[in-house]
């Protein structure tokens, strides 16, 4: 058990790690690219298995990459208290951003190797594959496969824009495991993370006690118009993709605003064919983001974006597949779970809040399967998906605390 116990982590360690990890796929403005399933990502997760087998943990790996690092418990029977996010960056990412999550959960296992504690549940750390869709879309879909919100054959055939898939990439990295997805019990999930918000560090708290997350709605659209020339060609005439993109740009801005401040949109990615200077462009691609807390809200977004888009398509005489490749319904966490963090950081005498996570996590797929919760913790300026990404050591420090009393609480 744990009387007695001068329960903490050591944060120092944890701290040195990070950095450790973030030497592989360095970038020059001090973030980290490390995307699902290249090589820098294999290096990574070598690099944590190879930790967590010096922590004296079992590993094992799910067809859909998955690592689960096992610290045995008195009752090796008994379902696993997880803890755990991704290893995998954004192109221009940082290097607390999912990494913390996972190096957060491998100092809760070398503490209590420290402490020589035993716990009646064994405790996992989870690194879930390709969180981010950045290269592969969507994002967090190995926690959905776990989570049986998409199959595994569609998650093994989701390709990046080389039209490598997920079954192969995880074969060329060997990582394609054994184990089948999902499936089992888990007593409790938490996953620890920045912010990625403003919010925690503009009131000077500590200790986000994550009670949900908002919906999430992705889209991605196929533009087609006709290549002609930039010259001969008159205005009214014109079949140009990149109109009609720059339109649907200015339409999500412009949904975002109307459902502000909970409303979120965005057009994050564009190519434009032939993407030479005096060729009217013939296709475009883009994709689009729409988050709300609220349900209903998100539907209307929906809607809104939808009959827009019909009527951009007509006015700029150009042709819109519009294909929805996400759908991630507002999800509250589990009470007892939230209550477990929100007593951890109040033993600790951490200043909290509570506070509905602004981006996705595999937590909010995890949270389908188990009872989850997550902790935040501030970054600096709120900025996150940036090489800039930065966090105080003791912001660090007091989320693997709070991680560690939480997972303590469930795991005996
Ligand atoms: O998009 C998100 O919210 C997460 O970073 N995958
Ligand atoms: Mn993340
Ligand atoms: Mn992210």
């Amino acid at each position: 058990m744990t009387e007695g116990h001068n329960l903490t982590i050591n944060g120092d360690r944890l701290w040195d790690s990070l950095m450790e990890m973030a030497k592989i796929g360095a970038t020059e403005k001090g973030g980290n690219c490390r995307l699902a399933l290249t090589d820098l990502d294999r290096e990574g997760r070598d690099l944590f298995v190879r930790w967590c087998e010096e922590a004296g943990c079992t590993i094992r790996v799910d067809k859909m990459g998955n690592i689960f690092a096992r610290r045995p418990g008195r009752n090796d029977d008994l379902p696993p208290v997880m803890t755990g996010s991704h290893l995998d960056t954004q192109p221009t990412g940082g290097r607390f951003d999912g990494v913390y999550g996972v190096l957060a959960g491998l100092e809760v296992v070398r503490s209590l190797n420290d402490m020589n504690i035993e716990t009646e549940h064994p405790i996992e750390v989870a690194v879930w594959t390709n969180e981010e869709g950045s290269r592969f879309a969507p994002s967090m879909i190995s926690s959905a496969v776990f989570a049986g919100v998409y199959d595994l054959d569609y998650g093994l055939a989701c390709a990046d824009a080389d039209g490598k898939t997920i079954g192969e990439e995880l074969e060329r990295i060997g990582y394609a495991g054994p184990d089948e997805v999902g499936n089992r019990e888990i007593k409790a999930f938490f996953e620890t993370h920045i912010e990625q918000g403003p919010i925690l560090e503009n009131e000077d708290i500590t200790i986000g006690v994550v009670t949900g997350a908002q919906g999430q709605k992705w889209y991605e659209l196929d533009i087609q118009g006709q290549e002609s020339h930039a010259g001969p060609t008159p205005m009214p005439v014109r079949k140009d993709a990149l109109l009609a993109a720059a339109r649907v740009v200015e339409l999500v801005n412009q949904v975002g605003l109307a459902h502000a401040p909970d409303g979120c949109a965005t057009v994050g990615m564009l190519n434009v064919h032939p993407n030479s200077r005096n060729v009217i462009p013939g296709h475009v691609f883009m994709t689009i983001d729409f988050r709300h807390p609220d349900p209903t809200q998100l539907a209307t977004m929906d809607q809104t974006m939808r009959g827009a888009v019909a009527e951009i398509a007509e006015r700029s005489q150009v042709e819109i597949e519009l294909k929805q490749i996400m759908d991630l319904e507002p999800l509250p966490f589990d009470e007892a779970c939230v209550a477990s963090v929100q007593k951890a950081a109040d033993d600790l005498s951490f200043s909290s809040r509570r506070i509905v996570s602004g981006a996705g996590h595999d937590a909010c797929n995890i949270a389908r399967v188990a009872p989850t919760s997550m902790i935040f913790i501030p970054c600096i300026d709120g900025i996150s998906h940036n090489e800039v990404e930065d966090a105080k050591p003791e912001w660090i420090h007091a989320g693997g605390n709070v991680l560690l009393r939480a997972m303590l609480e469930r795991a005996n």
